[in-house]
């Protein structure tokens, strides 16, 4: 068994999903190599010293240069906010440390291209945790339509729905401010229905999209404090939110089908509602993340007197990672698939091989978003030109 050191940097929502899934990854799955929980690096020591303790991290450092000018970090775990992945991901690649990214991979399309660039020619393992692809029953619906279950794809409908913003006293965390997430649900949200989009349907032609902001300003956050969801004290001093409230996108995939997506946090009713349907001249499927063990699906191969949508409970043994889990019908959540995550880093570290989705990805990724932010700005759809530079304006 080989050991590998990590450092993770971040220590809020994504730092706790990841140092769980560091953590208990060796004890479900058969693995080469033990990650070592070796550095936690964030800017406040104290509740980086309490997240380090808690979680088993050996080391602290509250700089993450230093963490990557180390000669015994094999591996960078960036889970901090978006403005400040590029920096981490592009020295971390000249070092020869292999990175686990958190989504969205960066705040524009050149930066993901400049992350694409410094892994390709390090030739280290770049991951970017689009964790829902490792969700078993949407692995299921990847198996469907590669198996011609639902025939020629017509259409896509993904919405991704939060209610976390709804009262206009949540504060202005990064989320809400352009220069530390680039983009409000669009790049937080809208990055994961294009992610699977991409993985399930196939590569995306053009984009025309909408955006609305409903509340403007929001009291200053207490910045220790601050996080997703709930984000602590706040002051009595407000500032302005630069970033979208709500996206709504539609493109034409390079297939033909045609796409719609929604992202918002002004759901009432819905806490983290990653949905998707996808109609087939055979078949149709239909994924709710907050019923994340089922796939509804419905196929035209079914008697006439008997056709309707069946719900696959998909925790039998023969569905990607579940025999490492439980028995039938004894579910897994949210945090399983930051665990698959990890488990599938390792084996593609362990093999020199490279893992889906990448930093490739990521920059297809953000062609597609950074496309829908001009179409809405200049009204026009915009026509992605399928290379590996930027897209052009049409
Ligand atoms: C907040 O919208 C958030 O934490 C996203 O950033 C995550 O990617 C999503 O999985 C849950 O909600």
């Amino acid at each position: 068994m080989r050991k590998l050191n990590v450092a993770i940097v971040g220590y809020k929502f994504m730092g706790k999903a990841h140092s769980n899934a560091w953590k208990k990854a060796r004890f479900f799955f058969d693995l080469n190599i033990e990650p070592v929980m070796k550095v936690a690096c964030g800017r406040h020591e104290e509740p980086l010293k309490a997240f380090a303790k808690r979680w088993g991290w050996e080391e602290i450092e509250t700089d993450w240069r230093r963490v990557a000018e180390r000669d015994d970090i094999d591996i960078i775990d960036i889970s901090t906010p978006t403005f400040l992945h590029h920096d981490i991901a592009v020295e971390a690649a000249r070092r020869g440390k292999h990175i686990f990214c958190e989504k969205p991979i960066a705040l524009t399309y050149q930066q993901a291209k400049e992350m694409y660039d410094a892994a390709e020619k390090s030739g280290v393992t770049d991951f970017l945790n689009h964790n829902y692809r490792r969700c078993p029953a949407v692995l299921l619906a990847k198996k469907l339509i590669d198996g011609g279950e639902i025939g020629r794809i017509f259409h896509w409908r993904g919405a991704y729905l939060q209610s976390w913003i709804v009262d206009p006293n949540f504060p202005l965390t990064w989320h809400l401010r352009k220069e530390t997430a680039g983009s409000g649900p669009h790049y937080d949200l809208n990055s994961h229905s294009v992610d699977l989009a991409r993985f399930l349907v196939g590569e995306i032609e053009s984009v025309t999209a909408m955006i609305a902001n409903f509340v403007k300003e929001r009291p200053l956050p207490d910045e220790v404090a601050a996080g997703t969801f709930k984000a602590g004290e706040t002051g009595k001093e407000k500032g302005e939110v630069t970033v979208e409230d709500s996206a709504f996108m539609l493109v034409e995939f390079q297939n033909g089908a045609l796409g719609s997506f929604e992202a918002t946090r002004f759901a009432p009713g819905r806490k983290n509602y990653n949905y998707f349907e996808i109609y087939g001249s055979k078949g149709s499927l239909i994924f709710d993340l907050e019923r994340m063990n089922e796939l509804q699906f419905f196929s035209t191969k079914d008697p006439d007197d008997s056709q309707g949508f069946r719900t696959i409970l998909a925790t039998e043994p023969v569905h990607p990672y579940i025999e490492n889990w439980w028995p039938p019908g004894h579910i897994i959540g949210y945090e399983h698939e930051f665990i698959h995550s990890v488990v599938d880093f390792l084996k593609a570290v362990d093999k020199g091989e490279k893992i889906e989705p990448n930093f490739y990805d990521g920059m297809k990724n953000m062609e597609v978003l950074e496309a829908g932010l001009e179409s809405a700005k200049t009204g026009k759809k915009i026509t992605l030109i399928q290379s590996q530079d930027n897209f052009s304006k049409a």
